[in-house]
């Protein structure tokens, strides 16, 4: 087995508006403090570090949701990030790396991206590895924290209009599956059962295992010869091997269920952008989820203890 060399491209985005609390702008530097651009290069990739992204300025914006908590300011990183994720996935065996910041960053990302998939005429697909299914609207959210937005801003639903960028694309929802969800608000949840998305629960991986449900989906994106985009959020990871996170749920991936999937990724060959997100390094201890978060990079990148004949996804 031989890996393909990639020019990884790491993106810096250090936003932490659309969190809850402060502390995910530390996020890039704990990243390259954790080795990520060793560990690429030791798998034989070209790395670049294009450093940090900043926001666009926006004007104050009023919303009829009270509770929506730096709308201008998540608005202006959509904005910049759309034309970042565009530029930065542009050539052959590019892969970008958005080392974040929160996941509002993924508004301008799978946008971007979305844009450039449509400009290859090859369709994109994601795989969102989270607790949470970030599916709530402008209206629907009740916490106001825009890092619960960005895959219904991203897949089209209403409401985004005016406050956020008019997106350059749009996800196709029918190309996206979640993995490790456990915790769905009651709006989220009606709007999910409409939207055409694959949703795989704590439950079913409980009771299939990983390798059953993310088969099919990695077979329809060879098949489709797609690019893979993975956004993977450190709270899809059990908070006793991840604590380095703001929104904990008990109950999440474990750390060969979180590898297995980043080697079965990797065996497709197909994965062309990544999000690492919601990492807080405030809440972190000794810089263990960093660092657990590099080396499932590497797995994703091609790391193997051993090699085998097929591909095994
Ligand atoms: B993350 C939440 F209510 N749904 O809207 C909300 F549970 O990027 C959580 O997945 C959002 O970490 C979590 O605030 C956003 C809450
Ligand atoms: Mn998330
Ligand atoms: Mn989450
Ligand atoms: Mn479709």
């Amino acid at each position: 087995h031989k890996t393909k060399t990639k020019q990884c491209r790491l993106v810096g985005v250090p936003v932490q508006d659309g969190a809850g609390r402060l502390g995910c702008e530390m996020g890039p530097s704990a990243y390259r403090t954790a080795g990520i651009a060793k560990a690429l290069s030791e798998l034989g990739h070209s790395v670049t570090d294009l450093g940090n992204v900043a926001p666009r300025p926006q004007r104050p914006m009023a919303h009829g949701n009270a509770a929506l908590k730096f709308l201008p300011e998540v608005a202006g990183w959509t904005a910049a990030l759309t034309q970042v994720a565009y530029e930065a996935s542009a050539g052959q065996d590019a892969m970008p790396i958005f080392m974040g910041g929160d996941h509002s960053l993924a508004a301008g990302t799978l946008t971007g991206l979305a844009q450039r998939a449509a400009e290859m005429r090859r369709p994109l697909f994601v795989l969102w590895l989270d607790a949470h299914p970030d599916f709530h609207t402008l209206e629907t959210t009740e916490s106001g924290n825009l890092h619960g937005v960005p895959m219904a801003y991203a897949t089209g639903l209403a409401g985004f209009d005016g406050y956020f960028p008019p997106p350059p694309a749009r996800l196709d929802p029918h190309n996206v599956c979640m993995m490790g969800i456990r915790s769905v608000d009651p709006a989220e949840r009606r709007a999910l059962e409409t939207s055409g998305i694959t949703i795989h629960d704590m439950r079913k991986i409980d009771e299939h295992g990983i390798v059953a449900l993310l088969r099919p989906f990695l077979e329809r994106v060879v098949e489709a010869d797609g690019l893979l985009h993975v956004s993977l959020d450190v709270d899809f990871l059990d908070p006793g091997i991840a604590p380095g996170v703001g929104t904990t749920v008990p109950g999440g991936a474990t750390f060969r269920e979180a590898h297995l999937i980043m080697e079965m990724l990797h065996d497709t060959g197909l994965v062309s952008s990544v999000d690492l997100v919601e990492l807080n390094p405030f809440l972190d201890e000794r810089g263990r989820t960093a660092t657990l978060m590099v080396e499932l990079l590497a797995s994703l990148m091609g790391r193997r203890v051993l090699d085998y004949p097929t591909r095994s996804f």
